[in-house]
């Protein structure tokens, strides 16, 4: 057992319903029986998987059938394991549908989004207080959340480092379109208790954002926050310099779950359609209004969105973002679907030989 999960049995007894275990997961898990246990996938290394299960912390591999399927769970992910004992190990067989899905918005060499972490209930969207407040990036960033099921919340960061905390929520709000916004400070505290109603037990959070805007140390922050344990405090921040280059997901003293990223360089839309729409719900709605129902809002006559920037009443350099992401949106599109041939050749060469090894028969 290693010190993060030394840190997770210390101080919880787990139970599936404390780790985001619900009605669906149960339902999906019923036709499991006998020697298998269902846990959440809290930590990924290269072959090896760390699980929480109601008894505590486990390592896992997957099983071949997962591998050739091309099924990799996803930190967040409830799994299925077989235990084996004879071998010593215990065996990820399969993945519960997942609630949400959060994807690096790139899609991967197959052409499908690569899948980052799973059953997210909140995000974090964090950006730092100055040079890192950038709106463009947030739209980014907000479309790929919503198109992940999981609820946005923008944090900006270093509110230590500006004059005036209001400041940097009001310089947000034009993006924010009715996402909450919180400006807090890891250093002095401020603005912390904000986070409270979205970190209640058995809710899972997910930090995302650039890198050095500071997620990690508000994890630390919120595991200290009521924490006696000096010496394992201290443990924690001996690697909180380092860059954070490895998934991890930490359950606070309140019960929440919350999951450190490593930063992101690129935020792409992938495939985050509806999420486009719930980034710009302003022109959403005023789309309504335009003659053509599949208006792009460039030059077609009668076009209720133009209208609305010709009125003062919609910024002209956000429609011109909207129109940007969009365009980029359906390229991106186009490309996965090319990989998603590609993809479905794949899948079908790991089930034609998952039958195979079940036959016995080899291939010629
Ligand atoms: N002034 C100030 N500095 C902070 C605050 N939070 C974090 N920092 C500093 O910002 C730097 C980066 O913090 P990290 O927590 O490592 O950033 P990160 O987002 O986890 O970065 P990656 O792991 O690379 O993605 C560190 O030097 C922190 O001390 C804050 O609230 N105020
Ligand atoms: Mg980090
Ligand atoms: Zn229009």
């Amino acid at each position: 057992m290693n010190r993060d999960a030394a840190r997770f049995t210390s101080s919880h007894p787990f139970t599936l319903e404390g780790l985001g275990w619900n009605g669906s997961f149960a339902s999906a898990f019923e036709r499991y029986r006998g020697s298998y246990i269902p846990g959440r996938v809290s930590s990924r290394h290269r072959t090896v998987f760390d699980v929480i299960t109601d008894s505590g912390f486990i390592q896992a591999g997957i099983s071949g059938a997962l591998h050739r399927a091309g099924r990799m769970p996803a930190v967040g992910d409830f799994v299925v394991l077989l235990e084996k004992p004879d071998a010593g190990v215990s065996l990820i067989v399969d993945i519960l549908p997942r609630k949400t899905v959060f994807t690096r918005g790139v899609p991967g060499k197959d052409g499908e989004d690569q899948v980052l972490a799973a059953n997210i209930d909140t995000v974090f969207i964090v950006t730092a207080a100055g040079p890192d407040l950038n709106c463009h990036r947030l739209e980014r960033y907000l479309a790929v959340v919503h198109a992940s099921g999981a609820e946005p919340v923008i944090l900006i960061s270093k509110a230590d480092l500006a004059d005036d905390p209001s400041v940097l929520t009001s310089a947000v709000a034009p993006v924010a379109a009715g996402v909450p916004v919180i400006a807090l400070s890891a250093v002095t505290g401020f603005g912390l208790s904000a986070l409270d109603p979205f970190l209640e037990p058995g809710r899972t959070v997910a930090l995302i954002g650039s890198s050095g805007v500071g997620k990690s140390t508000l994890i630390n922050t919120l595991l200290h926050r009521a924490v006696q344990d000096t010496a394992r405090v201290r443990e924690y921040d001996g690697k909180g310099h380092h860059k954070t280059t490895v998934r991890q997901m930490f359950i606070l003293e309140s019960g929440a779950l919350v999951i450190d990223n490593p930063g992101l360089r690129e935020v792409g839309l992938g495939t985050a359609g509806s999420g486009l729409s719930d980034t710009f719900p302003e022109i959403r709605e005023l789309a309504a209004g335009c003659r053509f129902s599949n208006c792009r809002h460039e030059n077609e006559p009668g076009c209720a969105v133009r209208e609305a920037v010709a009125e003062g009443l919609l910024s002209q350099d956000r429609l011109e973002r909207y129109i940007l992401l969009t365009k980029e949106l359906a390229f991106q599109q186009e490309k996965a679907e090319i990989g998603l041939t590609r993809l479905e050749r794949k899948r079908w060469k790991g089930i034609s030989k998952a039958a195979r090894d079940i036959r016995g028969t080899k291939d010629r």
